[in-house]
């Protein structure tokens, strides 16, 4: 099978208008990574995988979304887009902008958004402006221009960015044939768990493959689904999702209690062993993208999740090299040697 973006692989299946004019970095398809290693520590005969979106063109899942979002805003004419971002929905609206010929207009909370996405945005040519302020007030300055003006708004607000991010789940089902037991994701403004919990559930319509119960992780510092309150001031290292008012609230509370399962919050020191964990296996991802893995690991320690026996699908949303200086505060920097081959030698041996 030729290489196919995710609009050409499900067509059929996505709920977007006949003028639609796909713009494509053939996005999705992205590897399920069986976790061997990570499985063993989590229970007895389970099975895992990382779904690790972080493959995708610009190195985030908002790619799976951006790609049906311009591609209908191209189709209707618009001549530019906006959005509000902590670094990746940016990256991937300044690259297929890019691709189109758009403009691309992104807002982001200033010093809180990682190098490897404020590098790609500017790479791709976006206008980068930075406010001092939150996302949530971002996000309302940008609702606000587009309502104002013929600036197409593609945040998670658009509902083509959920059709786009719901093929993640298809790809899940028919990758294993099957549908996993739990689905493990973090979340921010909630856009996400709200598509994966729309594509189990029209697969399941559709095809009858049973639908798996959703954890959806936010950070104890950016966590207004597990409060039931927005948060003023949300911080979390993991400045993907440090996001206090998720547009996509209510559908996410909505996709947690329908699929029977639940969101919790978890403390940035699991969200950063989590990263150490799925690193150590070979799958190196951004901070927001551990916490799916740390929420598991701490619903199991707290004996609230009996993994023997399952069938766990994480989902790894981003890649660590979109935030590289995380690592280098968490890890101890390389040692410096003299350049000798004797010194080199001690060195690894330990003997200095
Ligand atoms: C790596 O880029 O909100 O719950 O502006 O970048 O659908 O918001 C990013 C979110 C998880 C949360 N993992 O997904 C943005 C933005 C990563 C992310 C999320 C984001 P949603």
């Amino acid at each position: 099978m030729a290489v196919q973006g995710v609009i050409d692989r499900y067509r059929p299946l996505l709920n977007i208008p006949e003028y639609t004019q796909t713009v494509t970095l053939l996005e999705g398809s992205t590897p399920l990574i069986p976790m061997p290693k990570i499985a063993e520590v989590l229970g007895k005969g389970c099975k895992v995988w990382v779904k690790f979106e972080g493959l995708n063109p610009t190195g985030s899942f908002k790619d799976r979304g951006m790609t049906v979002a311009i591609s209908e805003a191209v189709g209707r004419g618009a001549k530019a887009v906006i959005c509000a971002s902590t670094g990746n929905t940016a990256a991937s609206a300044a690259a297929y902008a890019a691709r189109s010929g758009l403009r691309a207009i992104v807002l982001i909370p200033k010093g809180k958004v990682a190098a490897g996405k404020l590098a790609g945005a500017v790479a791709y040519g976006a206008d980068v402006f930075q406010i001092n302020g939150s996302f949530d007030d971002a996000l309302s300055l940008v609702v606000e221009i587009s309502n104002r003006t013929p600036i197409a708004l593609v945040n998670s607000l658009n509902p083509f960015r959920l059709e786009g991010q719901k093929t993640a789940a298809f790809e899940i089902c028919d990758e294993l044939g099957f549908s996993p037991d739990w689905l493990c994701l973090p979340v921010g403004n909630a856009g996400n768990i709200s598509s994966y919990w729309m594509g189990f559930k029209e697969y399941n319509e559709l095809k009858g493959t049973p639908k798996p119960r959703i954890l959806g992780v936010q950070a104890e510092g950016s966590a207004p689904l597990v409060l039931g309150h927005p948060v003023e001031n949300p911080e979390t290292i993991a400045t993907a999702i440090r996001i206090g008012k998720p547009a996509r609230g209510e559908q996410a509370l909505e996709a947690a209690e329908e699929s029977n399962g639940r969101i919790i919050s978890v403390s940035d020191d699991a969200i950063l062993s989590a990263q150490c964990m799925l690193a150590a296996s070979g799958v190196w991802v951004e901070p927001a993208s551990a916490a799916g893995l740390a929420g598991l690991l701490h619903e199991i320690k707290a004996g609230k999740f009996n993994a023997d026996g399952k069938k766990i699908t994480i989902v790894c949303t981003g890649h660590g090299m979109k935030d590289p200086d995380i690592i280098a505060h968490s890890m101890p920097a390389p040692r410096l040697i003299t350049a000798r081959a004797e010194d080199l030698e001690a060195a690894i041996l330990g003997e200095k």
